[in-house]
């Protein structure tokens, strides 16, 4: 198999109990099918500093993301293509690091929200809302400096898709740097697979390889209820098999994160048995 799956349960990037149960719950649900493939790394609580209440767990994250970063860069240099499953969306700092050591890498973040925050501009102090900024070299130094020093991705390869809440200041932020974003309101206007090409031809008119963040929470949560923000209306499951059928298809795959999957939210398991089914789909 060319693929090696990491499960990282960590809930401090969210600050939303539930999200550490979530590896549990999915290694269950795939050792009955026999296919125990996920390797749970185990989450470490670090020493805090309270008084940063702007940016809360910060160095339980950075210590989080820096075990996953080994394990993903490991799993690169050895040729296989990592998935890395959270846990919140905070741990792709720690998986887009690992491989962009290696390699330049464009990535599209298929996500309900931006997580284009940094300490100055968030309004809840939650890391996971900071990610995608970190990685290009904006925010709090200990997130910038995650695995090794400075940015670990270009704003020009990088794409948003499916966004449809943007907090005011994360937007002008976006907008200052240029970041590219495909809303779910040009989807909506003009077709959700004319708007993954045009997503996957910015990147590769750049770039030939493609990290795929994707955060459960750009599904309408009508369909998959089981993350911690979910935000009104979102693709539908069908469009979410695409992106990743797609992708698995392409070629253009660097490595892959499945993130912000939270039992607590759950209903009837529908959020546990479709994460199961896109984990599936690798094997
Ligand atoms: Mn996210």
């Amino acid at each position: 198999m060319k693929y090696k799956f990491f499960g990282l349960p960590m809930h401090y990037g969210a600050d939303s109990i539930g999200l550490n149960f979530g590896i549990d719950e999915l290694k269950k649900e795939l050792k009955k099918k026999n296919h125990d493939i996920i390797e749970k790394i185990d989450v470490v609580n670090a020493e805090e500093d309270f008084d940063e209440k702007y940016i809360k767990y910060i160095n339980s994250i950075t210590a989080n993301c820096i075990s996953l970063a080994k394990k993903v860069n490991e799993a690169v240099v050895n040729n296989y293509i990592p998935v890395s499953i959270g846990g919140d969306h905070s741990i792709s700092m720690g998986s887009i690091s690992g491989v962009a050591k290696e390699m330049d890498i464009g990535v599209i973040w298929v996500d309900a929200h931006g997580d284009m925050n940094t300490h100055e501009t968030t309004v809840t102090g939650n890391i996971h809302g900071m990610p995608l900024a970190a990685l290009q070299g904006y925010g709090h130094e200990k997130l910038v400096n995650i695995f090794y020093k400075g940015p670990k991705i270009k704003t020009q390869n990088v794409v948003i898709f499916g966004a449809r809440n943007f907090d005011y200041r994360e937007k002008l932020f976006i907008e200052q740097l240029g970041v590219k974003v495909f809303y779910h309101k040009d989807i909506l206007n003009n077709g959700f697979t004319r708007e993954l090409e045009k997503a996957v031809n910015y990147l590769t008119s750049k770039i030939n390889k493609i990290h795929l963040s994707f955060d459960l929470d750009v599904i309408n949560p009508d369909l998959l209820p089981g993350v911690s923000n979910p935000v009104e209306d979102g693709i539908t499951l069908e469009q979410a098999d695409y992106i990743f059928d797609f992708f698995i298809k392409s070629n253009l795959l660097s490595s892959v994160d499945i993130v912000e999957y939270n039992p607590a939210f759950d209903k009837n398991h529908v959020t546990r048995d479709f994460t199961v089914r896109l984990i599936e789909k690798f094997m």
